[in-house]
């Protein structure tokens, strides 16, 4: 048992190439080799980029992973693409975008098709992900393009959230969404040599200073509870860190000219700059606690579905073929399917 995870921890590429395509085959055995792999992991912290189609995502990454080669660092990417229905296809794309890393031992690229994923994309992705980090790679970086609701799930996987926006599209700060104002970490204004980069700096930084501040969004989640807030700073005062209990991450808005490099050596700094907050301050352990359960949740629903079917065996065929009738409704088979699961 565990065989590839064994082989993944000693640094063998192969054996994560395989496990990655166990998982995506839905391999039962796959859990095994994750549960293994998982003690292992989680010290590297993950970075997500995000951002509209095209704002030029894979070039900054791209970027980033040459900047952490000359850091001596091995750089494990994995990349979302939402226009393809093969992942046979988005390997390709991201192929040549990236392809003078193509033959260093030190860069793994992965990529993955948002469709066809049952468990959910940020359970594949964060799976793959963590293979990544199994196999030792110091830097882990997630491309993701932000549509539909990809950007907030890369919130949920990622430490660090890096929001990609381009100017010259005339109204794109207002079409940001708010989702995307969440959970972005960094802003990065990329295209910088294009016009319209000035515009689009100050319309970001009008939208950061209206952010709601962390500790108002506290207590708006706990009903305004002054107790909550007590109970906030005795946890900092014990920990001997006031000053950071209740500190705030203000994100930086960055400029980048991924086509040549320009700027991203102050994005690894903003990068750096943001773990270290992380690490220091109440934010760094909230966020990894709603993001552990989140990964719980996952793993669970997809296991709980398959074995929720297999327990179920004929009653799950005979409700399948009333459906596929007509005669029942999806909603109404799940009630029937879930009374007699939980025996009401
Ligand atoms: N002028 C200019 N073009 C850029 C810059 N960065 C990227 N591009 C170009 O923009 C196009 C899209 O770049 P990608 O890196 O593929 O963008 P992406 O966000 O990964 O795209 P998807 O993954 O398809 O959503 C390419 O033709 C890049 O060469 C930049 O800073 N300036
Ligand atoms: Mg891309």
């Amino acid at each position: 048992m565990a065989k590839l995870a064994d082989k993944i921890l000693a640094g063998d590429r192969r054996a994560a190439a395989r496990l990655m395509r166990d998982l995506d085959d839905r391999m039962p055995a796959a859990v095994g080799e994750m549960a293994r792999l998982y003690p292992h992991t989680g010290k590297v912290p993950w970075v997500g980029v995000t951002g509209n189609p095209g704002s030029g995502k894979s070039t900054l990454v791209d970027q980033l992973i040459a900047k952490y080669r000359e850091r001596g660092k091995k750089v494990g990417v994995v990349a979302v693409d939402p226009t393809s229905p093969f992942s046979g296809g988005a390997i390709l794309g991201d192929r040549i975008r990236m392809q003078r890393h193509g033959l260093d031992d030190g860069v793994f690229v992965r990529s993955l098709a948002t469709r066809g994923h049952l468990g959910g994309l940020s359970r594949s992705t964060r799976d793959v992900a963590r293979v990544l980090d199994a196999l030792g790679m110091d830097e882990v970086l997630i491309e993701t393009v932000g549509v539909g609701q990809d950007e907030v799930e890369v919130s949920r996987v990622a430490e660090t959230c890096v929001v990609v926006v381009v100017p010259g599209l005339g109204d794109d700060v207002q079409a940001l969404k708010a989702g995307v104002l969440e959970i972005a970490d960094v802003f990065v204004v990329n295209k910088a040599d294009r016009p319209g980069v000035d515009r689009v700096v100050r319309e970001l930084e009008m939208l950061v200073s209206l952010r709601p501040r962390a500790d108002e969004e506290e207590k708006m989640h706990h009903g305004g509870s002054q107790a909550v807030a007590e109970a906030v700073a005795v946890a900092g005062a014990v920990a001997g860190a006031e000053a950071v209990a209740g500190a705030e991450w203000v994100p930086p808005i960055l400029t980048t000219v991924s086509t040549d490099g320009t700027g991203v050596d102050a994005l690894v700094a903003a990068i750096d700059a943001h773990r270290a907050f992380l690490s220091t301050s109440d934010a760094g352990r909230r966020r990894r606690e709603v993001q552990r359960e989140a990964e719980l949740r996952e793993v669970f629903r997809a296991r709980v579905v398959d074995a929720a079917i297999e327990r179920l065996g004929d009653a799950w065929r005979a409700l399948a073929a009333e459906v596929n009738a007509g005669r029942l409704d999806p909603y109404s088979a799940t009630e029937q399917a879930v009374a007699r699961l939980l025996g009401d």
